[in-house]
């Protein structure tokens, strides 16, 4: 059956994933055996570029459940992930041809399984891709699936989103994994460290968000986070900062219905954080 593709931002070009092979929810088979050999290469470098350089940056829960992914040489099946994956944490990864509408994005994520983009990006676009792909969706997200308490934060926010889209409030609960999931700092024994999967995919964002005095860098409070427009086409100007993942899965156990009729009020702050 085929679906929607579905386009975010103001981008001109249509998506790169074949929709026409997806499934109602979305979700298609990963067909391995249509990577080729430049494929592998492709993924085998930006591997090793980017975990050269964790130590110091990356979340030390990341860089210990990274070899989970498996061999670093070949992009994975995601069945021989899922393997490990849902015997640690009940975890699955499925295919999807590229970025799915939010409803069934949330309704995957709600069941536990996460949305992995199966294509890679072509070597010329080696540094800097718009559209998430391969890369990006394994090397930046599925490490921290690994650790139970990131991974009940993942599900609990699909369930949100859910809820969110019900209510009308999709937008500003995208802020959440924008700043959390997508961009997020964690200190960990005082130091300041990366947990989100666009700086962790990222060679030059990796280092600019941990290091660079530029960015403002802000304690994780919803309010806050949810006026906070982002940028998706920049280094981040802002980031929130979690001190704990257990403080991220206590922060959304709330109703956040309340908090969405309170922002409806409230002005929103530009993506360098400043109103
Ligand atoms: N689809 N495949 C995919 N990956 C995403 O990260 C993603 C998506 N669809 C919607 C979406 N993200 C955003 O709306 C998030 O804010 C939820
Ligand atoms: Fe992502």
């Amino acid at each position: 059956m085929a679906v929607e593709p579905v386009v975010y931002g103001a981008s001109e070009r249509p998506p790169r994933g074949d929709y026409s092979r997806a499934r109602d929810d979305y979700t298609c088979a990963q067909d391995w055996s249509a990577y080729t050999a430049q494929d592998h290469d492709t993924y085998h470098r930006l591997y090793e570029r980017q975990s050269a350089q964790l130590p110091g940056l990356a979340s030390q829960a990341f860089i210990d459940a990274l070899p989970s992914l498996g061999a670093k040489e070949r992009i994975p099946r995601f069945d021989d992930v899922n393997e490990r994956l849902t015997r640690a944490t009940g975890w699955q990864l499925v295919a999807v041809p590229g970025l799915i509408p939010e409803v069934p994005f949330f309704q995957l994520l709600a069941e536990r399984k996460f949305p992995v983009t199966d294509w890679i990006r072509q070597p010329e676009e080696f540094d800097y891709i718009v559209e998430p792909d391969v890369f990006h969706d394994l090397f930046g997200h599925v490490p921290l699936l690994f650790n139970p308490v990131f991974a009940d934060y993942v599900q609990r926010y699909g369930e949100g989103g859910l809820k969110a889209a019900r209510l009308g409030a999709c937008e500003m609960l995208s802020r959440l994994y924008w700043y959390t999931i997508e961009f997020g700092l964690i200190r960990e024994d005082g130091a300041l460290r990366a947990y989100g999967a666009g700086i962790l995919s990222s060679a030059g964002e990796l280092p600019y968000a941990v290091r660079s005095p530029e960015p403002r860098r802000l304690p994780l409070e919803l309010l806050r986070t949810m006026r906070t427009r982002y940028k998706i086409d920049s280094y981040q100007q802002t980031y929130f900062v979690i001190d704990s993942f257990q403080q991220l899965f206590d922060l959304t156990a709330q109703d956040f219905a309340p908090l969405y009729a309170q922002l409806q009020g409230l002005p929103e702050f530009a993506a360098d954080g400043r109103d």
